[in-house]
C-alpha cells in the first residue's frame, strides 16, 4: 500500500525510473514493508563520481560566489515547491511525524537562504602588518570535493547544511546517505539537478549521490581527491572516519552522538519546561542527536513535576503518523533500535530504576514495525545506561539539590552536544552558560536541547566530534584559508626585525 504512495511521490518529485530499480530494498519503518528498490553504487561508479567532482571543481571554483549562490537560491525554490511531497517521503522513509518531515525540509530551505546571503560575503580580514608599506590579509578559497555522510534520522536536512555551504564556497559535493533512506536522497538529487538545469553553466558532477554501505563511505574517506568529509552518525563511525582521514591529513567535520541533559531549577516556569522536555525527549521518537536523554530536577519540585511528566508520557499518542494528526510519536527505525532500547531499560532496572513505559505498542497491527511507548526512567543515581547514548526515547530522571553538583554530573558523560537549563533566576542561567557551566557545543536556557535553528553553528565537543555545521562561521571549514602579505614599498623590511644583508 505504501509502495504505491511512494511511487506517486517519486513521480511527483521527478525521480527517474532508472533510479528506482536495483537490488537494494528500501523499507518503511511505518509498517516494515518494502517500498521501493534502488541500485547501490559500485566502487567504479564511486571512483567516477570523485573524478567528475574533481573536474567540476576546476570550473566551479572560478564561478563568482554570488553565481554559485544563484544555484543554491534555485535549489531553495525547488525545495519550497516540493516541501509537502518531500516532507511526506521523509515521514515514510524515516518514520517521523508529518510536521517534523515538513519541518526538516523547512530546515533545508532555511540553510539555502542563509547560503545565498553568505555567497555575497565569505569575507576575510585585513590584518595590521608590523612592516611599513605592507598589507596583510586573509582570503578564503574553495577547498575541493566535499564528501557528505549522513544518517537516517535527518535524511535530507543534514546534507543541505553541508551542501548549501560547500556549494557557495566553491566545492562540489558527493553524498553518501544512510542505506536506510536512499529515496529521499535521490529525490533531493533530482531537485538539485532541476535547479542546476535552470541555473545553467553548472558543471557535470557538481553534486552526486552514492547509495550504498560502508564500502562507499570508505571510498570517500580514503580518496585523497576528497580533501574534506563531513560525517554525521554514531561515535563509532566518527572515530573510524576521523582517524582514517587524519592519516592522510584529510579534514573532517564530525557531528556524532549526544547524551544531552537539562536541569530544571525551582524557579523555572514549569508548564513551559514540561512542554519543552516533552518535545525534546519524546519528539522524533528519541532519534535526534539532540534528543533530551538526561534530566536533573531539583528535589523541591521533583515529585510534583514528575507527576505531570508521567501524565504526559502515559497519554502521548503513538502510532503510524499517516493515520492521524494527533500522533506525536512514530516508530523506531528498526528492530535493532528496539532491541538496544530494551537492553538499556533492563540495565536501568538492574541499577534500581523505576521504568514507566518503554513497551512495544501496536505489535499485532504492525508485526514488522517498532512502535514503543517512550520510557520515563526514575534513576536512583547518575550511573549505568545513563552514561551512554541509546538512540531511542528514554529519559533518565535524577534529583539534585545543589546546582554546582548537578552541572558537574551533567558534564560527566562522554558526549558534549546539547544542553539546557530551565530557570528564571538569571544567576543560574548565566552560570550554566558560563565557562564553568555546561561543556556542550549548544547551551540553551528555557528551551529544550533539540530543535536548533540553522543560523547558529551546530555541533558539539568530546565524543560528539568537535565539528560545526550550518550557521555562524561554520562555512570556514569548507574553505582554504590563505594569508597574504603584500609589500607595496621599495624596501624589504623583514618580520621580527631580522637583518639579512647581502
Ligand atoms: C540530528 O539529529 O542529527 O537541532 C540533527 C535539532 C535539529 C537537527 C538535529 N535541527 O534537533
Amino acid at each position: 500500500m505504501l509502495a504505491s504512495e511512494v511511487s506517486s511521490l517519486l513521480d511527483h518529485l521527478g525521480v527517474s525510473s532508472d533510479r528506482r530499480r536495483g537490488a537494494h530494498a528500501v523499507r518503511s519503518p511505518l509498517t516494515g514493508e518494502t517500498i521501493a528498490h534502488v541500485q547501490d553504487a559500485s566502487p567504479q561508479y564511486a571512483a567516477e563520481a570523485i573524478a567528475l567532482a574533481e573536474t567540476a571543481f576546476r570550473r566551479w571554483r572560478e564561478a563568482p560566489p554570488p553565481r554559485r549562490g544563484e544555484l543554491v537560491r534555485l535549489l531553495g525554490h525547488e525545495l519550497r515547491a516540493a516541501q509537502d511531497a518531500l516532507g511526506r517521503l521523509v515521514t515514510i522513509e524515516a518514520g517521523k511525524i508529518v510536521p517534523e518531515g515538513r519541518g526538516e525540509v523547512q530546515e533545508m530551505i532555511d540553510i539555502c537562504d542563509f547560503a545565498v546571503g553568505l555567497s555575497r560575503q565569505l569575507y576575510g580580514l585585513t590584518i595590521a602588518s608590523e612592516r611599513p608599506h605592507h598589507r596583510m590579509m586573509e582570503q578564503w578559497h574553495p577547498l575541493g570535493p566535499t564528501g557528505i555522510i549522513t544518517s537516517f534520522n535527518f535524511p535530507v536536512a543534514v546534507w543541505s547544511w553541508n551542501a548549501a555551504l560547500a556549494l557557495v564556497c566553491g566545492n562540489p559535493v558527493i553524498w553518501k546517505p544512510s542505506e536506510k533512506t536512499p529515496l529521499t536522497a535521490l529525490a533531493v538529487q533530482t531537485l538539485f539537478e532541476r535547479a542546476a538545469a535552470k541555473a545553467g553553466e553548472v558543471p557535470e558532477g557538481l553534486s552526486t549521490v552514492l547509495i550504498g554501505g560502508r564500502d562507499v563511505g570508505e571510498t570517500l574517506v580514503n580518496d585523497p581527491r576528497v580533501p574534506l568529509v563531513s560525517a554525521t552518525g554514531s561515535t563509532a563511525m566518527g572515530r573510524e572516519v576521523g582517524t582514517q582521514l587524519a592519516r592522510r591529513f584529510g579534514r573532517s567535520i564530525l557531528e556524532l552522538g549526544g547524551n544531552n541533559g537539562s536541569i530544571v531549577c525551582p524557579s523555572a516556569n514549569l508548564d513551559l519546561a514540561l512542554r519543552a522536555i516533552a518535545f525534546s525527549a519524546i519528539g522524533t521518537a528519541g532519534q535526534r542527536c539532540t534528543t533530551l536523554r538526561r534530566l536533573f530536577v531539583h528535589d523541591s519540585i521533583h515529585d510534583a513535576f514528575m507527576a505531570k511528566l508521567k501524565g504526559i508520557y502515559a497519554s502521548v499518542r503513538i502510532g503510524d503518523p499517516l493515520t492521524s494528526d494527533d500522533v506525536l510519536v512514530g516508530p523506531l527505525i528498526d528492530a535493532t533500535a528496539f532491541e538496544s532500547m530494551q537492553r538499556a531499560l533492563e540495565e536501568a532496572r538492574a541499577h534500581g530504576a523505576h521504568v514507566h513505559g518503554g513497551e512495544r505498542v501496536d505489535k499485532r497491527q504492525f508485526p514488522d514495525a517498532y512502535y514503543v511507548r517512550p520510557a520515563l526512567v526514575e534513576m536512583p543515581a547518575h550511573t549505568g545506561p545513563v552514561l551512554h547514548e541509546t538512540f531511542a526515547p528514554i529519559l533518565y530522571v535524577m534529583k539534585y539539590t545543589d546546582l554546582d553538583a548537578a552541572i558537574e554530573q551533567h558534564n560527566a558523560v562522554a558526549h558534549g552536544l546539547s544542553s539546557s537549563i530551565f530557570s528564571t533566576d538569571m544567576r543560574e542561567v548565566e552560570r550554566f552558560l558560563s565557562t564553568t557551566g555546561s561543556d556542550c557545543g549548544i547551551v540553551n536556557a528555557n528551551i529544550g536541547p533539540s530543535g536548533a535553528e540553522i543560523g547558529g553553528a551546530f555541533g558539539g565537543e568530546k565524543e560528539t566530534g568537535g565539528g560545526r555545521e550550518a550557521g555562524s562561521d561554520a562555512w570556514k571549514a569548507y574553505m582554504r584559508r590563505v594569508t597574504s602579505t603584500v609589500n607595496y614599498g621599495d624596501d624589504l623590511p623583514l618580520a621580527q626585525g631580522v637583518r639579512f644583508e647581502i
